[in-house]
C-alpha cells in the first residue's frame, strides 16, 4: 500500500516505520491512524518482519490526536474517533511481534498514548511526554488512562493526567515510562540494536512471552499462571526449543526457524 503519512524501511527482519505529518508535528488524524493500522497488520502479516520499530520524523513523535480535526467534533463522532484511535492502538499493543517506540521528541496526548501502546520506548534526550489532555477540557481518550496507571502506578498517573503534565525524558526515564534515554544521534541505532537482540531470540518464544506478559496484567494471577503454564507448554512443541536446547548443550549458537 501506498502511505501518505509514513515512511518505511525494512532490513535485517526489522520493520521501522516513520510517521511523517511534519506541518502538524505528527498530530494524528483518521487518515493517520488507518495508515498506522494498515501498517501495522501488514508487519503482522509478513513473515520476514520480526520486529517494528514505530519513530517520528522532526521534532516530535506524535504532538497528540489532531485538535484542529477534534476540535469540531460532537459526542457522537468523538466516541467513533476514539474507539477508532484506541482500537488502532491495542491492536499493535497485542500483535505477535514486538513493537519498540523511539521516541525522538514530543509524545503528547495520543502521542504519550501510542508510545504506551508499544512494548519497549527508547527515547532520545530530547523527549517530552505526557498526558495534557485536561487542559483541552478533555479527558485522554485513546487508553491513557489504562495505560499510564499500569506503567507508572495510580499516583504518578493521576498526577500527570489530571495535572495536564509533560515530563522531560529524564524524569520519564526515573518513574519507568521510558526504558532508556540516549543521545538524539544515538536513538535509533539504540533502538535498532536492541530489537535485533530480539529478532535474534525465538520467534514463537518472543510471541509467547510477549502473550504472557500482556495477560498477566489484564486478568486475575489464578488466571495468569494458568496462561503462562500453557504458553511454556506450548514451547515445547516448537522445534525451536529443541534446537535452543540442543545448542546450548553441544555448545554452539542456535539458530531459530520460527517453527
Ligand atoms: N493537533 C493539531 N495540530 C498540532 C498539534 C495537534 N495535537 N500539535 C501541534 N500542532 C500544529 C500547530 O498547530 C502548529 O501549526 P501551525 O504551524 O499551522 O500553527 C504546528 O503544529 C507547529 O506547532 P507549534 O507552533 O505549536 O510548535 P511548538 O514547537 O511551539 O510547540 C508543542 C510544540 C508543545 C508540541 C505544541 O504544538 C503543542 O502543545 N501541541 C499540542 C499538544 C497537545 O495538547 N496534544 C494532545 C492533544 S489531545 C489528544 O491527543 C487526545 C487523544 C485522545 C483523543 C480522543 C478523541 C476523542
Amino acid at each position: 500500500m501506498e502511505y501518505r503519512y509514513l515512511l518505511l524501511e525494512k532490513k535485517d527482519g526489522i520493520l521501522l516505520v516513520r510517521i511523517h505529518r511534519p506541518e502538524e508535528l505528527n498530530a494524528l488524524n483518521a487518515d493517520l491512524l488507518s495508515e498506522l493500522d494498515c501498517a501495522m497488520a501488514e508487519a503482522s502479516a509478513e513473515e520476514e518482519v520480526r520486529a517494528v520499530i514505530l519513530t517520528g520524523e522532526g521534532k516530535s513523535f506524535v504532538a497528540g490526536a489532531d485538535i484542529a480535526c477534534m476540535s469540531t467534533m460532537d459526542p457522537v463522532e468523538a466516541k467513533a474517533f476514539g474507539s477508532f484511535g484506541a482500537e488502532v492502538f491495542r491492536r499493535i499493543e497485542i500483535m505477535e511481534k514486538p513493537v519498540i517506540a523511539a521516541v525522538n521528541g514530543y509524545a503528547l496526548g495520543g502521542g504519550c498514548e501510542l508510545a504506551m501502546a508499544c512494548d519497549i520506548r527508547i527515547a532520545s534526550t530530547k523527549a517530552k511526554i505526557g498526558q495534557p489532555e485536561t487542559s483541552l477540557g478533555i479527558t485522554p481518550g485513546f487508553n491513557g488512562t489504562l495505560r499510564l496507571p499500569r506503567l507508572v502506578g495510580l499516583g504518578r498517573a493521576k498526577e500527570i493526567i489530571l495535572a495536564g503534565e509533560t515530563l522531560d525524558a529524564a524524569e520519564a526515564y526515573r518513574i519507568g515510562l521510558f526504558n532508556k534515554v540516549v543521545e538524539p544521534e544515538e536513538l535509533l541505532d539504540t533502538a535498532w540494536e536492541l530489537a535485533s537482540k530480539i529478532v535474534s531470540r525465538a520467534p514463537l518464544a518472543v510471541r509467547y512471552a510477549k502473550e504472557a506478559m500482556n495477560n498477566s496484567m489484564e486478568s486475575g494471577f489464578e488466571a495468569a499462571m494458568a496462561m503462562e503454564a500453557n504458553l511454556f507448554a506450548l514451547c515445547f512443541a516448537t522445534q525451536d526449543q529443541k534446537e535452543g536446547m540442543a545448542a546450548f548443550l553441544e555448545k554452539r549458537k542456535a539458530g531459530f526457524s520460527g517453527k
